[in-house]
């Protein structure tokens, strides 16, 4: 069957990796990127773009229907520190959003939705440590509980109607080939650009925060993975805990020195260090590794060493 594929939120830090992956694996006029806001000139350069706001029903049905779209991966998101300055705005990007496509799937006007969540929906009465598939979950951030609701609905959308939405608990995403958003794992995208630009960071987390975090291609990887496996081996159909490695700022900071021996950390925790504190250390992704063959590749030398020598480029 053919496959159309339209990525919301394609201007973002996963969308433009994820639209680039697309692009290099099925023609890009198949691929129809799509953000608020244009993205970088490699991604515009790409292949089709759409403005186009992911609150918007009848401006996505547009679309739809003008590609004859099959799939969609919807990226648009506000993340954790920016969502706690702007809750309502968060809730409705990130509800509606999730609400105009599932109700596209259940009209039968698109095939398979992919919907990150996040280890976000954890809180800070969850296990901390390998963070089972299915726990506890009181997450007290607003990016948060939008996530949890987020996957209740997808798994009520696919027990009532059949819906084929499927989904990944993120967990800290780190790339070079777009700047830090609004995330409180974005400290790991920033130390590397001040790193290189200053020798020197300033962490808004203290040394010790350990979190779950993940290379941009493993993250890739992973969500094609899941959008190609087949249907009858997804035992999880809310979302699924997927992992790499967990590291703190002060391994992490150790590991940059070993290519910019002068570097110095500076740690001065703000607001979100209660978030952190709020979120898993690590993660237990036995469920995905069984029903959908997920491994990771990269770990913490590894994504240092492509961090550094990808930003050296710039
Ligand atoms: C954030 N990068 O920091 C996101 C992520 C696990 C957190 O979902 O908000």
């Amino acid at each position: 069957m053919k496959k159309r594929i339209l990525i919301i939120g394609a201007s973002g830090q996963i969308g433009s990796e994820l639209t680039a992956r697309l692009r290099s694996i099925y023609a890009p006029h198949k691929v129809i990127a799509s953000d608020i806001r244009e993205g970088d000139e490699t991604l515009m350069k790409s292949g089709p773009f759409e403005i186009l706001d992911a609150t918007d029903y009848d401006a996505i049905e547009d679309v739809i229907l003008q590609y004859e779209i099959t799939d969609v991966y919807l990226m648009a998101a506000m993340l954790s520190a920016t969502a706690e300055k702007f809750p309502m705005k968060a809730w409705n990007l990130n509800m509606n959003s999730l609400f105009n496509v599932l109700n596209l799937a259940k009209d039968k006007k698109i095939n398979t939705i992919f919907w990150p969540s996040s280890i976000a929906v954890f809180g800070p009465t969850t296990p901390k440590i390998m963070t089972p598939q299915r726990t506890v979950m009181e997450p007290s951030t607003v990016y948060g509980i939008s996530k949890q609701t987020g996957e209740r609905w997808c798994e009520y959308y696919f027990n009532k109607y059949n819906v084929d939405v499927r989904s990944i608990r993120y967990p800290g995403l780190i790339s070079y080939r777009t700047l830090p958003g609004g995330g409180t794992t974005d400290y790991a995208i920033d130390i590397f650009h001040k790193a290189l630009k200053h020798q020197k960071y300033i962490c808004f987390l203290n040394e010790k925060t350990s979190l779950p975090m993940m290379y941009i291609d493993d993250a890739i990887d992973a969500t094609l993975q899941i959008m190609e496996a087949d249907s009858a081996n997804l035992s999880i159909r809310n979302s699924y805990n997927l992992a790499a490695m967990s590291f703190n700022p002060e391994e992490i900071a150790k590991e940059i020195k070993k290519h910019i021996p002068d570097f110095k950390i500076i740690y001065q925790p703000d607001f979100r260090q209660a978030i952190a504190d709020s979120w898993p250390q690590s993660i237990d992704d036995s469920q995905a590794r069984e029903d959908w063959g997920w491994k990771h590749q990269y770990n913490l030398e590894e994504m240092t060493k492509i961090m550094i020598e990808n930003l050296n480029k710039e």
